[in-house]
């Protein structure tokens, strides 16, 4: 987008995954895709991790990754432009916890916390997903959740999640 300066913005804390159909290729794009949305500019994007299945094991592994979005949009209009991202990228999602092509969450949006029926900010698990905090303490290490940096969270957690790039 050409400028957001001139208007009232939010940055926003984009969470993506994939196990499917090319998975490193699927987050690569969708990392570039997130600045073409309406109203969004990517400001930074962690490397791309490989990490275990959280969940059933009996799929492949994942590739995640975290953006921060400078964004005129609301928070229900950004996840709308998420969906349809996830809707172009023929997002298959075969049962819950399962495999998927694309998923894109709203981690967290300014300090404001959500709680709507389509959309809970911080999210939920964010704070026990070491596939999640890994990535997003490389952007933003000292960004408070429940008022602690980011990496105490992370500093409990058992890391298994590697970089791939
Ligand atoms: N596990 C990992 N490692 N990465 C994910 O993005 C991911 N997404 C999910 C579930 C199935 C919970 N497990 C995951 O939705």
């Amino acid at each position: 987008m050409s400028s957001t300066s001139d208007r009232q913005t939010s940055l926003a804390y984009i969470g993506l995954g994939s196990n499917l159909e090319q998975p490193q290729q699927q987050v690569a794009t969708a990392l570039e895709e997130l600045d073409t949305l309406t109203l969004c500019r990517v400001t930074a994007a962690s490397r791309l991790y490989a990490s275990r299945p959280v969940g059933p094991q009996d799929q492949p592994d994942f590739v995640n990754a975290v953006a921060a979005v400078e964004t005129g949009l609301s928070p229900l209009a950004l996840l709308d432009q998420l969906q349809a991202l996830e809707q172009r990228h023929r997002r298959r999602r075969e049962r819950h916890w399962g495999p998927r092509t694309l998923d894109l969450d709203v981690l967290l949006f300014d300090r404001t916390p959500i709680v709507h029926e389509r959309l809970r900010v911080p999210h939920p698990s964010m704070h026990e997903r070491a596939f999640v905090l890994r990535p997003l303490c490389e952007i933003a290490p000292r960004l408070p959740l429940y008022e602690q940096p980011l990496s105490q969270w992370l500093a409990r957690l058992d890391d298994d999640v590697t970089p791939l790039n």
